[in-house]
């Protein structure tokens, strides 16, 4: 559990189907708090991160971190639109979901006491939620919750149609759409899922899409072991069948659990609607969810489409309206919500349905479409990648993605997945082989963003060859033509030089990004670990601690202070420029390190870092990404 030690913070992962809060804890002992010796251990140093107790609670810290971090996107995306209707009066008219708070109790029941015994303090079910359960409500409550990750003991006493509220945007009301539009076909993906989630969502659909559009629902179950999937649910789709002859459902099960990309695609193989929805199975569609999107398939068909998800909270089941957004990805894919592009606020129409570089994983396209460019990529491993890989696809083989506003789909933010408890293995393997598929000269941007040695890393990434058949079939633009046109925000990384840690040959240690927060780099015996990652760019520029994969997003340089200050600083890069403090260093692997604009060098004087006249002490940089 090595990789968990450290605290990268991978916020976003906000892939459907996989909505993740991983995080990489990276810790150092100076971060970590106290450091008693110089000899880092890196027992003792991951040690106290170890305890699984700990981890749960960074998760749930993570989780927050990613809520709020949300919360701030939307807040950005808000300001740039003309929107009357506050969110606040979304929340508002949002489910009064307090089954645990009910008010009638049984005459000679117990009145609940404001100090009901919480039996489970430390659960995130518990923070905010069903205060006055009794202790064994709380127990079956807790048990159903670490069964699946969100709320089950709350669904099961919801309606299946419970009313969802209104959170379009403000100019999807006044839209209309033709009466003849695509059939569609809804593919729900499902694993363990419980029970009364699944009836809610067939419930939505059927429900909330006019009965001539949705021709079917195709059942995919990627080999679940749940009991109440088999007979209990088999039972309410009889049901559903009679109470709607015209509708097709149609089961497909795995007999081993496949993953994400394949059981998708063993989904649209079941197909035969003109449109398929691929979505995951614990969503609530809203009303006129199927008409926006169909609508732009009709006008294009090689357009890729995706609904807005609200987030539906794992805790109290209460709908959260998200705006509007692209979606998007770092060098590691782990996927997040992105502004669009310039150019659409321009309209200033938040309803309008905007082009976004990559998809979340729910994905609604024209079934023979979908099918001619190669549908998912089946040789993903059970989940991650395969979203971004389908938006570059789509992208660079004459297609094109967007997000469609007036299409909202609620989807439960699960507090942990039932796939595996770390899916980084996966991730990792699976953004290799977009990068080796997909990435041309840029695959190993993948490698740098995962630290991951750019050859002999002894990760399987699988066959590939029918794939990059596929691509030169599809007669594929390269990838720099998808960085230039569709996704400029991503840093394409290309004049980077040299990167790992910076270790000074003259006294063996490395230079580590030292506290955080904080503005100053420290010597530190070397590790290799996130917080001594360095990378050293053409133009100049050393960061330290790592580097980001957007244009938006400002690197930490390695500083020269000036004047007659000796300690190096470590800033934000606009920041320190602005300041006129020295962030360009010339440097060879093997030499000195020296800055530009005030020709002094950083040496290491009794093991401390510091910014002197050039003594020539002797630099060298972990990988070499070009000779310099
Ligand atoms: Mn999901």
């Amino acid at each position: 559990m090595r990789a968990v030690s450290f605290k990268r913070v991978v916020l976003i992962a906000g892939c459907v189907g996989l909505l993740l809060y991983l995080g990489m804890f990276l810790r150092t002992g100076h971060e970590a708090g106290e450091r008693t010796g110089r000899q880092l251990d890196p027992d003792r140093a991951v040690g106290s991160f170890s305890n699984l107790e700990r981890s749960l609670n960074n998760l749930t810290k993570i989780l927050r971190g990613f809520e709020r971090r949300q919360d701030v996107m939307q807040k950005i995306l808000e300001e740039d639109r003309d929107t009357q209707r506050k969110v606040a009066d979304v929340l508002q008219q949002a489910m009064q979901i307090r089954v645990g708070q009910k008010e009638q109790q049984h005459e000679d029941a117990p009145a609940p006491q404001k100090k009901s015994n919480k039996l489970f303090p430390n659960s995130p079910l518990f923070k905010d939620w069903g205060q006055n359960l009794s202790e064994d409500e709380q127990k079956e409550a807790q048990a159903l919750f670490e069964k699946y990750g969100y709320n089950v003991f709350l669904s099961d006493r919801l309606p299946l149609d419970r009313p969802l509220p209104d959170t379009r945007e403000k100019g999807c009301l006044k839209r209309t759409y033709e009466k003849d539009l695509p059939t569609v076909g809804v593919v729900l993906i499902y694993l363990n899922e419980a029970l009364s989630i699944l009836k809610r969502a067939l419930r939505s659909i059927i429900d909330r899409t006019p009965k001539r559009l949705l021709k079917e629902i195709i059942m995919v179950d990627d080999n679940s072991s749940n009991e109440n999937l088999k007979g209990d649910l088999d039972a309410y789709i009889k049901s559903l069948e009679e109470e709607n002859p015209g509708l097709r459902i149609t089961r497909v099960r795995h007999t081993e659990q496949k993953g994400l990309a394949f059981a998708r695609a063993s989904g649209w193989r079941a197909a035969t609607a003109d449109v398929v929805a691929i979505l995951d199975a614990h969503i609530e569609v809203h009303e006129l969810w199927a008409e926006p999107l169909l609508t732009q398939i009709k006008a294009d068909r090689t357009t890729v489409v995706s609904p807005v998800f609200d987030r539906v909270n794992f805790d109290d089941l209460k709908v959260i309206q998200y705006l509007p957004a692209a979606h998007a990805f770092d060098w590691a894919l782990w996927c997040m919500y992105e502004g669009f592009a310039p150019d659409y606020y321009k309209h200033n129409d938040s309803s309008r349905p905007g082009k976004s570089p990559s998809v979340m994983g729910i994905l609604v396209a024209d079934r023979k479409f979908l099918g001619e460019i190669g549908v998912l990529d089946e040789g993903m491993k059970i989940y991650g990648g395969e979203n971004v890989e389908l938006g570059i696809r789509v992208w660079t083989c004459g297609g094109s993605v967007e997000v469609v506003p007036c299409s909202k789909i609620a989807h439960i933010e699960r507090f942990h997945k039932p796939y595996m408890p770390d899916l980084t293995p996966a991730m990792k393997r699976n953004a290799l082989r977009v990068a080796e598929i997909w990435m041309d000269e840029y695959k190993h941007n993948i490698n740098l963003a995962w630290n991951i040695p750019f050859e002999n890393h002894g990760i399987d990434i699988g066959d590939v060859s029918e794939r990059k058949k596929l691509r030169e079939r599809l007669n594929c633009k390269p990838f720099k033509w998808y960085l230039d046109n569709v996704y400029p925000k991503l840093d394409p990384w290309d004049n980077l030089l040299a990167y790992g840690a910076l270790k000074n040959l003259d006294s063996e240690l490395c230079v580590d990004q030292g506290p955080v927060p904080g503005d100053t780099p420290i010597s530190y015996d070397c590790h290799y670990y996130g917080p001594q990652m360095a990378y050293y760019r053409q133009t100049g520029e050393m960061y330290i601690g790592g580097i980001k994969s957007h244009k938006y997003n400002d690197n930490r340089c390695l500083t020269d202070r000036g004047e007659k200050k000796t300690e190096p600083g470590l800033f934000n890069c606009k920041e320190a420029m602005q300041k006129g403090m020295g962030i360009y260093w010339d440097f060879t692997q093997g030499k000195e390190l020296k800055n530009r604009q005030t020709k002094r060098c950083l040496e290491m004087v009794n093991r401390v870092l510091v910014i002197q006249e050039c003594t020539g002490q002797r630099w060298k940089i972990q990988n070499l990404i070009k000779d310099f």
